[in-house]
């Protein structure tokens, strides 16, 4: 009786331990990594160096979209590009998947944001 008990108790933990694995952040990878969760990214701001990209990481299922511009006052969509941002042209990050963005090859803050989400947006300083 014993040994079936234990037994039970190894079989439980090792689903546990699968089940954690399964849900764990998505193991995609790449230059600058931001993680995006259903609705936001996981950083306010990234600082990186000209002439770098950032890599966009889906955590989850829901698709991001991805533009120049940011979230303003009540939420409010406020597309625009700044002088020497690279162009993103409504880039789809799909569920579970990742995407680039840049490079960014001159010195300054560039805005990006998700117009998909409300609020979803990120700081890129570029040093
Ligand atoms: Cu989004």
């Amino acid at each position: 009786m014993k040994k079936i008990f234990g037994a039970l108790i190894i079989l439980s933990l090792l689903a546990l331990l699968i089940s954690a694995c399964a849900v764990g952040s998505n193991q995609a990878t790449g230059p600058n990594p931001v993680h995006m969760d259903d609705s936001s990214f996981k950083l306010l701001s990234i600082d990186i160096k000209k002439g770098d990209k950032i890599t966009l990481i889906n955590d989850n299922a829901p698709v991001h979209i991805i533009a120049n511009g940011t979230w303003g006052d009540n939420n409010t969509p406020k597309p625009g590009s700044e002088t020497g941002a690279p162009k993103i042209n409504n880039l789809q990050v799909d569920g579970f998947g990742s995407g680039s963005i840049g490079p960014f090859n001159t010195a300054g803050t560039f805005q990006i944001y998700c117009t998909v989400h409300p609020g979803m947006k990120l700081t890129v300083n570029v040093k």
